[in-house]
C-alpha cells in the first residue's frame, strides 16, 4: 500500500494550495497538486525542515537537508534534499505541480512527513545565481504560503 501525505498551504496576500505526496515502491515521491493566488512566473518550492508554523512560515527552517549539502536544482548531485527547483505560474495565478523526487520520502529516517512544503515570492536560483543566499536558498525571497506535511489515509 503506498504511503500518501498531504499539505494545505496558507500564507499571506491570498496564496493558498493543496499539495499531494504518494510514495511509490520504488522509494520515489510523486508531488502533485495546485497553487493558486500567485504571480506568474517561477517560484521556487522546498521542503522545509520543521513542520512548526507558530510563527508563520518563518518557523519551518531551512530547507531539509539530512545530508549537509548545498543549495541547488532537484537533477543535481549536490542539493539539499528539500530542493525541489521552481513552480512555474501561469497568467491566471495558478500552477499544477506534477514533481517526481527520490529525495523527499514519506517513510523511513529522512522522511518528510512533519515538516513543510513552502512556496517563494521570487525564482529559486538553483544555487546558480551568485549571490550570497544561492548556495543556503537559491534567493528565492519570501516565503509567501507554507503547510505542514502530514499522513494521509492510503487510497
Ligand atoms: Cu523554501
Ligand atoms: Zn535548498
Amino acid at each position: 500500500m503506498p504511503v500518501k501525505a498531504v499539505a494545505v498551504l496558507s500564507g499571506s496576500a491570498g496564496v493558498s494550495g493543496v499539495v499531494h505526496f504518494s510514495e511509490d515502491d520504488s522509494g520515489s515521491t510523486l508531488v502533485t497538486g495546485k497553487l493558486s493566488g500567485l504571480k506568474p512566473g517561477l517560484h521556487g518550492f522546498h521542503v522545509h525542515a520543521l513542520g512548526d508554523t507558530t510563527n508563520g512560515c518563518m518557523s519551518t527552517g531551512g530547507h531539509f537537508n539530512p545530508n549537509g549539502k548545498e543549495h541547488g536544482a532537484p537533477e543535481d548531485e549536490n542539493r539539499h534534499a528539500g530542493d525541489l527547483g521552481n513552480v512555474i505560474v501561469g497568467e491566471d495565478g495558478c500552477v499544477e505541480i506534477n514533481i517526481t523526487d527520490s529525495q523527499i520520502p514519506l517513510t523511513g529516517s529522512n522522511s518528510i512527513v512533519g515538516r513543510a512544503v513552502v512556496v517563494h515570492a521570487d525564482p529559486d536560483d538553483l544555487g546558480k545565481g551568485g549571490h550570497e543566499l544561492s548556495k543556503t536558498t537559491g534567493n528565492a525571497g519570501g516565503r509567501l504560503a507554507c503547510g505542514v506535511i502530514g499522513l494521509q489515509a492510503a487510497a
